[in-house]
């Protein structure tokens, strides 16, 4: 039998708000593209456009638009809109070198209101030989050495099928045992089409219900998928919905030789024909070696690791890293507020001394809201704006106002008065 698959919370539950996750030694990539310049995705590829690229993926095509409608944002202040208003595949990829035995994606996707369906939507996980990559893998039948490529998909429902939009949750699959050409679809059921797949799971295989999104709200979906050992059956693919196993496909060949690993993620989505609200939108895109889960918006327990991201969101997003402190002792947001929603609120006295940079260009990482290590004389004090912004009842009226300064000085209310 297959071993038990974990549910409910992951990694990003230790990281609310997915601030610091990057950080974590079993995350490979993480993005919510706040740090997208300008409204769209450079398209293209990141090698060969450095000097113009303007986000974290390696390849993108076609309109990658970035939403700023809040409405339309799962978290934070962008989100990834796609229209499909051509018949084209919409996406980017983002690229692990070598690759992974096991790789995870989880992300959050919602449909429009309206949206009817279509050919494919979601994201992939893919192993490629050098060079290939989604577009020369579809409708190539694997070989073992060449490409693997495994989406987390819905499928559009045919006209009088009863099913209602944006149809069945599915895994569609190009792996070494694939009936056709393209890649075989694999239903929660155990249904595989094409049929002559039927019992391609074998005797461990669990059947699951199927699902069928509702529109217009955000789901947190994750894919894993574990590469089989060369020669044998045991590789693996499953999906969760908001942290409920949802489908899981056991005894599988992805592969015969030990080079070729899940080394790419995609996101995209393709229609084959025009039609009106073809929109989706995604965001808070994790990758992962295990089980990620949903992301935790609650305020986190004082002393967790939420500041990695929060600082270096005050860097890349104020141009200001946190000197010090200077108050505010008000009461903060109330705890449904995003963290990084509150970063244009925080006044931000000038750049700082007291944090290093990073490898990544923010400041130095730290784990703890309590051991935050910068230099400087009023060290943690962002660590203290941090943890007030992100207190379950806004508890920045125990804050303390380092340098002695009163809460109510004339600095403070300069600065309260600029971020209002
Ligand atoms: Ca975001």
């Amino acid at each position: 039998m297959p071993a038990e698959l974990p549910e409910g919370d992951g990694i990003a539950a230790e990281y609310p708000g997915d601030l610091g996750i990057e950080e974590d030694p079993a995350v490979v990539f993480a993005d919510g593209f706040e740090t997208v310049k300008g409204d769209m995705f450079t398209a293209g590829d990141r090698d060969g456009q450095a000097s113009e690229w303007n986000n974290e993926w390696d390849r993108a095509w076609h309109t990658m638009r970035i939403a700023q409608d809040p409405a339309n944002v799962h978290s934070g202040r962008h989100a990834v809109e796609i229209t499909l208003d051509q018949p084209l595949s919409y996406g980017a990829e983002k690229h692990f070198g070598e690759g992974f035995g096991t790789l995870h994606v989880r992300y959050y996707m919602k449909y429009h209101k309206e949206f009817p369906g279509c050919h494919h939507t979601g994201m992939c996980i893919m192993g490629g030989a050098p060079g290939v990559h989604v577009g020369e893998a579809t409708g190539v039948h694997p070989d073992g050495e060449n490409h693997f490529l495994v989406g987390l998909d819905t499928v559009r429902p045919r006209r009088r099928s009863g099913i209602p939009p944006p149809g069945k949750m599915n895994i569609y699959c190009y792996h070494m045992d694939q009936a056709r050409k393209w890649g075989d679809l694999f239903m929660p059921s155990g249904e595989v089409f094409p049929s002559e797949n039927a019992g391609l799971f074998g005797e461990g295989f669990v059947a699951r219900p199927d699902r069928i999104a509702d529109r217009d709200r955000w789901y947190c979906y994750e894919l894993m998928v574990k590469v089989n050992t060369p020669g044998q059956r045991d590789g693996r693919v499953a999906f969760w919905v908001d942290g409920e196993l949802a489908g899981d496909f056991p005894n599988l060949r992805l592969r015969s030789v030990e080079a070729l690993k899940a080394n790419q993620v995609v996101l995209s989505s393709y229609s084959s024909r025009r039609g009106p609200n073809k929109t989706l939108w995604y965001d808070d895109v994790v990758v992962a070696t295990s089980y990620i889960g949903p992301q935790r918006s609650a305020a986190p327990q004082w002393g967790r690791s939420v500041t990695v991201r929060f600082l270096r969101h005050l860097a890349v997003e104020s141009e200001a890293v946190c000197g010090y402190w200077d108050g505010p002792c008000q009461a903060g947001p109330p705890p449904t507020q995003p963290a990084r929603d509150l970063l244009g609120r925080i006044p931000l006295p000038a750049y700082p001394e007291n944090l290093v940079p990073s490898k990544n260009g923010g400041p130095t990482p730290t784990r703890d809201l309590n051991s935050f290590s910068g230099r400087g004389p009023v060290r943690g004090a962002p660590v203290r704006a941090a943890e007030a912004a992100l207190a379950p009842d806004g508890g920045g009226s125990t804050m303390a106002c380092p340098r002695g300064r009163r809460e109510d000085s004339p600095g403070t209310r300069r600065q309260l008065a600029s971020a209002a």
